[in-house]
């Protein structure tokens, strides 16, 4: 099966006859989410969206850069990722006619580092190779469903009762799992509430980091609650003490931060630092390493699921593809547009089921119109290469 995966790609991301990418557009925009979104490492009130733009032949392909404002969730940041795409990725896509998606990430991998630069051009790429091709996104990197499950992932919040009042809320929205920020004394207490309050829904937890491996004892008690993982309890790039505590624990870990490329995933599932992982394009520099993810876990029998980084619709349909391959089993980070934006960029917009799915479209390219009225309102800054 993985490598059924390997090659339908292969063969769907080769060109007849290279394509010529003739222009490269950075476009950054400012979307006020509809409430802030708390982590244990700040808080995002208005979302710094960076597009990339691919031009070919008239046609243009459209990716996402989920890097922040600062560098909080990891290293790269909107002024990292905008420079090196300037400087070092533009230079190179446009040098010479691209043959396919393995001759983009090939070529881009000779950079160290800087992964959602890298993966911002893999994916405006890929969408211009679907809409080149006449395919669906999800068709060109191997998705076989046509709906996906999704769950929501909510912040802090200010008192327990708010985010009980969301927690309902979002379950009679139909999403399937709900995932809650913890931190040191946003934790216990509150997990316990939402548990006795819903003792039967999926139910997970994400630290971003919040933990060092002192806290095993602290941590442990998040055994009682029958939740479906703990997301990221330690250090952004540990793999070690993620072992050690999956070794104590009954909870299943899963790895967002840590896990930044296929290697890595192969060291965490070797070393058992975690039981499932979260696949984020942006975070392991793009579809290609994505898809490695994908067929590791798969082969290994361990569940991934598709993250989310406060999307605007043109990442959050990548997204969607992505999580449309037969591994992405368990529930994903990609809601509702209106859970974070009252207005999207993409028409229509990504609804959530009743019952808790999304709709993979099977249309050409994304699957959605990119409401370049509304890209244009929102956009402060342009650069062209
Ligand atoms: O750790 O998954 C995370 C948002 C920003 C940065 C990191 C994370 C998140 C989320 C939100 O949990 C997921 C979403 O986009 O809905
Ligand atoms: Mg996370």
């Amino acid at each position: 099966m993985a490598d059924g995966q390997i090659n339908s790609l292969n063969q769907l991301s080769v060109l007849n006859e290279p394509l010529r990418i003739e222009r490269v557009e950075i476009r950054l925009l400012k979307m006020p989410l509809v409430e802030p979104f708390e982590t244990s490492f700040g808080v995002t009130s208005v979302r710094t969206v960076f597009l990339v733009g691919l031009d070919s032949g008239g046609v243009r392909g459209w990716g996402e850069v989920v890097a922040s404002e600062m560098p909080l969730y990891s290293y790269e940041t909107v002024g990292t990722a905008r420079s090196i795409i300037k400087d070092h990725l533009a230079p190179l896509v446009i040098s010479a006619p691209l043959a396919g998606l393995a001759d983009l990430s090939s070529r881009l991998s000779r950079f160290k580092g800087h992964n959602m630069a890298k993966a911002g051009v893999e994916l405006a790429f890929m969408h211009l190779l679907s809409v080149v091709k006449g395919i669906s996104l999800s068709t060109l990197v191997g998705g076989t469903r046509a709906k996906i499950p999704v769950g929501v992932s909510l912040g802090i919040q200010r008192d327990i009762d708010s985010l009980l009042e969301r927690v309902d809320r979002h379950l009679d929205l139909g999403y399937q799992r709900i995932k809650l920020k913890i931190k040191p004394g946003w934790d216990i207490g509150v997990v316990a509430a939402v548990r006795r309050r819903h003792p039967g829904i999926l139910l997970s937890v994400d630290a971003n980091s919040a933990y060092s491996i002192g806290d095993l004892e602290h941590l442990k008690q998040l055994d009682q609650f029958n939740l479906l993982m703990i997301e990221q309890p330690l250090d952004h790039d540990d793999l070690l003490d993620h072992a050690d505590l999956q070794s104590r624990i009954e909870t299943a870990l899963c790895l967002d931060e840590s896990i930044t490329g296929v290697r890595r995933a192969e060291h965490a599932l070797r070393l058992g630092s975690c039981r499932i992982i979260n696949v984020k394009i942006g975070r392991v520099s793009g579809y290609t390493a994505a898809l490695a993810i994908h067929d590791l876990c798969q082969s290994r029998g361990v569940p991934v699921w598709c993250g989310g980084m406060l999307e605007s619709g043109i990442g959050r349909a990548h997204n969607i593809a992505l999580a449309s391959l037969p591994g992405f089993t368990l529930p994903g980070d990609i809601s509702a547009s209106s859970r974070y934006f009252a207005r999207d960029i993409i028409s229509p917009s990504v609804v959530v089921g009743k019952d808790g799915t999304v709709d993979v479209p099977s249309g050409p390219g994304l699957g959605f119109e990119v409401d370049l009225d509304y890209v244009e309102e929102c956009t402060e800054h342009i650069d062209r290469i």
